[in-house]
């Protein structure tokens, strides 16, 4: 079974947002952008656009009708910015105008006085003057302060990890129209539909009900559309519900750069402590998260950070302490993996520290400490149906860790200006919304008289394969073949109330809600076949296998039973509600059992360094993952070979740079890079661990989405290794990205100067 989408993909008949046949009478919205990153507004001066060619309207903070207001889990962020602005790219006014070119045109004739306030782009100054999102987190579990006097061992350090583009390919954008009833119904890339009904619901004072949200599919998301979909919908709809005219938003490539954020970079500080055998008896870590100017989503990302702060290792004494500070940033957002990179990073480079004071392999370090059946997470989550040991130990032996090991030493020792570098990077990732509410959804069900079937849910299509894995669930259920089957499009509509797809929980939700509602369905129709052929069988349990033996006439299939049901009067459309079970988490003491289950897996990395240029290519990547029961595998392998390269541009490539007035200085694929074919590894390897995959996953199929971008970390670990053998093992800082002018500074730090911005400045 291969993904349904990419044939029409490449012949280019998919539709997106901008593909979407203009409406005649359609205007066209451009977003005017506070100049500076912190100030006050004085005046706003738009009379000259006004009076710009084909220009309708130029809204801005006064004319909502509702509430200025699209804040999440904190009501901190206007949509269009009244008194103050709190970073660079916030927008502040909407110009209307009959074609794209002339609202853009318009734009430069807005006027705009802002009395400058200071400045904050560093979480660590922000946290020193009180500048926090929310109160600080701590996940505790054993007493790490007792612990330090038993350690034989103990280690400490500073980790900092860099922000990421998600560069999804499909820009920021949303077309809005009116509705007779005084509403508006709009088409919106987005990954969260509802989220995009209720902000706009509440920007135009008007009921849920009111606004209809519809999504076909995304060119991407990572996380970027998972909140920051929202303003350019409500602005969209703004316009639609103002003028009853059409409207479309969509931010070119720069503008998407400049205007939303991205993932949280973190500052750590990070104290870690051993026994004589090499047990990490106790971890104390503080994480600074650059958040931005607004909360979005910075608070879940906050939490996730301090679940996965021990990554796929036992420590029994743990304090993690998460600081979420505000900075005049765009506000940073959810990106694959969610905080939970982050966090793992920090732990890496506390083993990796350890390591190379001891003068042990960190492999030893880590194979030596990793989770075991039954052991506790800070939570107090026990790690259940775990396979860190199996992951690990079927890596090394199916990639042969050994020879890796022995290749990259003889190498090094009979080169002299190239080294290479090998590094092992374990992962478990935790599967479910930390916030327990979150994990529902429905899927609605339809089966048409003449046996085909639509089906609706709260999946969002953007690229992952949902909507294939959905239909192949429906196809297994009802027993007929896929070719029968159609994913609807994703409309709060027809599903309400639903979470963003996110979390890589999209397919377990979905997928279960589709399970259920098909298999309710052949029940009813099972049911039916026995009273038309079968009378004679009373008291007949309906299962499948008894309506089989029972004797269906031969001449019996799919489409005449389903059409016999329509005329019997037989109910064809089930609508089912998932929620997973057994889920719990209690913020106030940070225990319970949030996750519906763990994805483990191993990562072997290698690399080699050019040591003159600083250049360095990834040699190999070597994974064994678990994916549970597969029933996509070519699904599956790609969201194992496209995250972990996206975790490798993470680490080494893609630096997001601000300037102290907080302009993005990485505005353009001009000096932001991303992994493109050269750089990823030149040879990837995904081994599918023999593992029973849980119950709580959709038929046994382990969740796939975020877990595999950890694997990346292991990329930044193996350059570290290679810089090492060849500048004689000196103390090197821990910070991500590992761009090659970082490795070059690495290899001489002799010559080092003062870090400076390393990308080409702003056009
Ligand atoms: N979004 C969210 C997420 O709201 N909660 C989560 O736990 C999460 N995890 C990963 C990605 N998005
Ligand atoms: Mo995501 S980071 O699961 O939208």
């Amino acid at each position: 079974m291969n993904h349904l989408d990419p044939n029409r993909h490449v012949r280019g008949e998919s539709q997106y947002l901008d593909d979407v046949p203009v409406q005649q009478g359609t205007l066209y919205a451009a977003v005017f952008e506070s100049p500076l990153a912190h100030g006050v507004l004085r005046s706003l001066d738009f009379s000259a656009a006004l009076l710009a060619p084909g220009v309708a309207r130029v809204l801005t903070a006064q004319d909502i009708p509702g509430i200025n207001q699209i804040g999440g889990i904190v009501a901190d962020e206007p949509l269009l910015a009244e008194g103050h602005v709190h970073f660079r790219g916030q927008p502040v006014a909407l110009v209307l105008a009959r074609t794209e070119a002339q609202a853009h045109a318009a734009l430069k004739l807005i006027k705009v006085e802002i009395d400058p306030l200071p400045i904050i782009t560093d979480p660590r100054v922000a946290a020193a003057q009180g500048e926090l999102i929310v109160p600080p987190r701590t996940f505790k579990i054993g007493d790490s302060q007792a612990a330090w006097a038993s350690c034989a061992h103990v280690f400490e350090g500073v980790a900092e990890s860099g922000g990421q583009e998600h560069l999804y390919i499909e820009t920021q954008g949303a077309y809005a129209f009116p509705t007779e009833m005084g509403g508006v119904r709009m088409i919106s890339s987005t990954q969260g539909p509802t989220a995009v009904q209720r902000h706009t619901a509440h920007v135009l004072g008007l009921g849920m009900h009111q606004v209809e949200v519809d999504v076909t599919r995304l060119g991407g998301g990572f996380g970027g559309k998972e909140d920051q979909a929202t303003p350019w919908g409500a602005l969209a709809a703004l316009g639609a519900f103002l003028t009853k005219k059409p409207v479309k938003l969509v931010l070119d490539r720069m503008a998407d750069m400049r205007m939303t954020g991205k993932r949280h970079p973190y500052s750590s500080d990070f104290k870690i402590g051993f026994d004589a055998d090499l047990k990490i008896v106790a971890y104390e870590v503080t994480f600074y998260q650059n958040a931005g100017a607004a909360a979005d989503l910075s608070p879940a990302v906050l939490e996730r950070t301090l679940f996965h702060a021990t990554n796929a290792y036992f420590i029994p004494n743990v304090t993690a302490t998460a600081f979420s500070c505000r900075t005049n940033l765009p506000p940073n957002t959810a990106f694959r993996g969610f905080g939970g990179p982050q966090g793992m990073f920090v732990i890496e480079s506390a083993l990796a520290k350890a390591a190379e004071e001891l003068g042990v392999p960190a492999s030893k370090l880590q194979r030596r400490n990793l989770l075991r059946e039954g052991d506790l997470f800070s939570y107090r989550q026990p790690a259940e149906m775990c396979h860190a040991e199996q992951a690990w130990d079927t890596a090394a032996q199916q990639f042969d860790l050994a020879g890796m090991r022995a290749e990259v030493e003889q190498f090094n020792q009979t080169n002299k200006l190239k080294k290479k570098g090998l590094a092992v990077m374990p992962i478990c990732f935790g599967i479910s919304f930390t916030k327990t509410p979150m994990n529902q959804t429905r899927a609605l069900v339809h089966i048409y008289s003449d046996g085909s079937v639509g089906i609706s849910t709260g999946a969002v299509e953007m690229g992952q394969g949902v909507n294939t894995k959905i239909a192949q669930v429906a196809a297994r259920t009802l027993g007929i073949s896929i070719s029968r089957i159609k994913i609807e499009t994703t409309n709060t509509t027809r599903v309400a109330n639903t979470s963003p797809s996110a979390a890589s929980a999209t397919a377990d939700l979905n997928g279960k809600a589709t399970e259920m509602a098909c298999a309710a369905l052949r029940e009813r129709l099972l049911r039916h076949a026995c009273l038309e052929y079968t009378l004679n069988y009373e008291g007949l349990e309906i299962h499948d296998e008894q309506v089989l033996a029972a004797g269906v006439p031969a001449e019996t299939n799919w489409e005449k039973l389903v059409s016999s049901a329509f005329w019997k009067r037989v109910a064809l459309t089930e609508n089912a509600h998932y929620a997973t079970p057994d889920l719990h988490f209690d913020a106030t003491t940070n225990t319970g059992h949030p996750f519906a289950y763990h994805v483990y897996g191993t990562a072997l990395t290698s690399v080699t360094v050019d040591c003159l240029r600083g250049t360095y290519t990834v040699d190999a990547l070597r994974i064994a993952h678990d994916f549970g029961q597969s029933f996509n595998p070519v699904i599956d392998r790609g969201q194992i070979e496209g995250g972990a390269v996206q975790g490798i541009g993470w680490m080494t490539m893609e630096e997001v740079a601000y300037n102290a007035e907080g302009r993005l200085l990485s505005n353009s694929l001009n000096s932001y890079k991303i992994p493109d074919i050269y750089a990823a590894p030149r040879v990837l390897d995904v081994h599918f661990l023999d593992t029973p995959g849980h119950p709580k996953a959709i038929l046994r199929s382990k969740a796939v989405g975020e877990p595999p971008l950890m694997y990346g970390i292991g990329t930044y670990f193996a350059l570290r290794d290679a810089v090492r053998a060849f500048q004689g093992h000196t103390a090197l800082p821990f910070s991500a990205p590992l761009t090659p002018e970082k490795v070059l500074v690495s290899l001489y730090p002799e010559f080092a100067h003062e870090p400076s911005a390393t990308v080409a400045t702003a056009n």
